[in-house]
């Protein structure tokens, strides 16, 4: 991985290597100015440039192919022409792989920093200082050409999935008007992005309805006729029922565009990964390895616990002794409760290699499985898995 070299298939290309029979699961390969990404793919938030605790050679040997960061983070701190000065984001962090920022309008939104939202863009105060600031499609393209990443997505509004207690004609009124102001940024960003950002970059247009399936099928419609690369599907995850959310999934990511890469934002636990894989979604991130293992939550085929528990004081075997990550072949549950009891920066790191490699090995498994012609098979295997696990 690294740079694109003059062999290698354009940025943007999608080779579809493998379609399910039964599911409409798929395993592409998306080619990006930083090399290939195999899907299924899920990747690791690094808001800031760094996957808390984790050094990039740490990361790539758990698993991870594409790290996440957020252009509104770093456009703040440390800002992003500091970024573009060092030579971009890659060279700041370190991370020769594919890197994709989120706009940081959903932290806008749900930060609930917000002041004012019109067709052009958002007046905010930031989580920082509270000082204002405004965010518009153009100025976060602006934020992605200077930070430089090889997937950039575009500013858009993420209403809450619970519809903040209202009746079901005005959750209806608040998803439409988000949903519309939202096409109106991706019209401003589509005519922008071949001006302000660079030829390697790719751009992803999002796709907003909440658990509405007409809604959805017409803002997919909508922007799938737009100028991107890629499309997502954002609002879900955001507090509507589990049930829902999947079955949006189900209705909707099949019919977004086959030839372009596919990807569900913020999802999700193991059994939400499965959901969307079966789907037919090619990437998804998700703070969940990351932040529950520096609260202490380890995530593995056996399910989930705390290694805070007491029990764990005289537990010497590995967190999943059928885990083939570097800290199972090495630290027993013991020693890592230890750590987080002595609030040890070594406790982070360990606990966060392990969880994200059990999420990218639970989503290896399937890619491997779509790519050999048995996803029904290992997918039913996997649901099995999850009735087991202790939650
Ligand atoms: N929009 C953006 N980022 C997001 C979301 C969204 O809707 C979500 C919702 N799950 C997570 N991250 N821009
Ligand atoms: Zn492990």
């Amino acid at each position: 991985l690294g740079p694109h070299r003059p062999t290698d298939p354009r940025p943007g290309t999608l080779e579809i290597l493998a379609e399910d029979r039964e599911t409409s699961a798929r395993s592409c390969r998306l080619w990006t100015g930083h090399g290939p990404v195999e899907t299924p793919c899920f990747m690791p938030v690094g808001t800031y440039g760094a996957v808390k605790g984790v050094l990039p050679d740490e990361l790539r040997a758990v698993g991870s192919q594409v790290v996440l960061a957020n252009a509104y983070h770093l456009s703040h701190r440390p800002g992003a022409e500091r970024v573009g000065e060092v030579g971009g984001i890659h060279a700041f962090m370190h991370w020769p792989g594919p890197i994709l920022t989120d706009s940081g309008g959903y932290q806008v939104f749900s930060l609930r920093s917000l002041q004012k939202i019109d067709d052009a863009g958002v007046d905010y105060r930031t989580h920082f200082d509270g000082s204002p600031a405004r965010m518009t499609p153009r100025s976060v393209l602006e934020a992605e050409a200077s930070i430089g990443p090889d997937i950039c997505m575009i500013l858009d509004h993420c209403p809450p999935g619970d519809g903040g207690g209202a009746s079901d004609a005005a959750r209806r009124a608040i998803l439409r008007e988000a949903m519309d102001r939202t096409t109106l940024w991706a019209q401003e960003a589509a005519r922008l992005r071949r001006e302000i950002l660079r030829d390697d970059q790719l751009c992803f247009a999002i796709v907003q309805g909440g658990t509405d399936l007409e809604l959805r099928r017409e803002h997919l419609e909508t922007l799938a006729a737009l100028d991107f690369d890629g499309l997502a599907l954002g609002g879900l995850s955001v507090g509507e029922p589990i049930p829902q959310m999947h079955a949006t999934l189900e209705a909707i990511a099949p019919l977004m565009p086959r030839d372009k890469p596919r990807y569900v934002m913020g999802i999700g636990t193991p059994s939400d990964l499965l959901a969307a894989i079966r789907a037919g979604v090619d990437m998804f991130d998700c703070v969940i390895p990351s932040r529950h293992a520096r609260n202490g939550q380890l995530i593995s085929f056996l399910g989930r616990f705390n290694i805070r528990n007491g029990r764990f004081r005289r537990d010497d075997r590995p967190v999943d002794p059928s885990c083939g990550c570097p800290v199972c072949a090495r630290f027993s549950r013991a020693y890592l409760r230890h750590l987080h009891v002595h609030n040890d920066p070594l406790y982070v790191r360990l606990a966060t290699m392990h969880n994200l490699y059990f999420f990218h090995e639970w989503v290896a498994v399937q890619r491997r499985a779509i790519r050999q012609g048995n996803f029904g098979a290992v997918a039913a295997a996997l649901a099995r898995v999850l009735e087991d696990r202790t939650q």
